[in-house]
């Protein structure tokens, strides 16, 4: 029985943002002032459609979709390119890859404890945030 990634999770922890960030082409302003948000990520799930909305001071991002069923992926606010992107589960991960113009694009979502961890890849760069629960 796995356990659910929904609710209202806050970031209290960011690797690599910056290099996920310049994989992505983002200029040097905007990362800036992105290296230094802590998102809140709220996730809802009901059956095998969910949304995650990403908020922060700066811009908002939400992303819905079915498990198993490609989606157009617009990366509106962040690096707005188009996806082609797909959600397995796998294990007890989420994994999203999202195929573009970069290579080894995708993201994985998965709880640990009461964590919310999530891996962010392009290219060669890797970002890893954790979230703890909103109280
Ligand atoms: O999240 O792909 O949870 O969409 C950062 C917003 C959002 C702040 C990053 C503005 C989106 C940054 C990460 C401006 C450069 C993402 C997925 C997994 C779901």
């Amino acid at each position: 029985m796995s356990v659910s990634l929904g609710g209202t999770w806050n970031l209290v922890s960011n690797d690599n943002f910056e290099g996920y960030m310049v994989a992505l082409g983002i200029d040097f302003a905007t990362r800036k002032i992105a290296s230094k948000l802590k998102p809140q990520k709220v996730i809802k799930q009901e059956g095998d459609a969910f949304t995650i909305q990403t908020f922060s001071t700066f811009r908002n991002y939400e992303c819905s979709f079915k498990i198993g069923e490609e989606f157009k992926d617009v990366t509106k606010g962040l690096d707005n390119r188009t996806c082609q992107s797909v959600v397995n589960w796998i294990d007890d991960r989420l994994v999203c890859v999202q195929r573009g113009e970069k290579k080894n694009r995708g993201w994985t979502h998965w709880v640990e404890g009461d964590e919310l961890h999530l891996e962010l890849t392009c290219e060669d760069q890797v970002c890893k945030q954790v979230y703890k629960r909103a109280q």
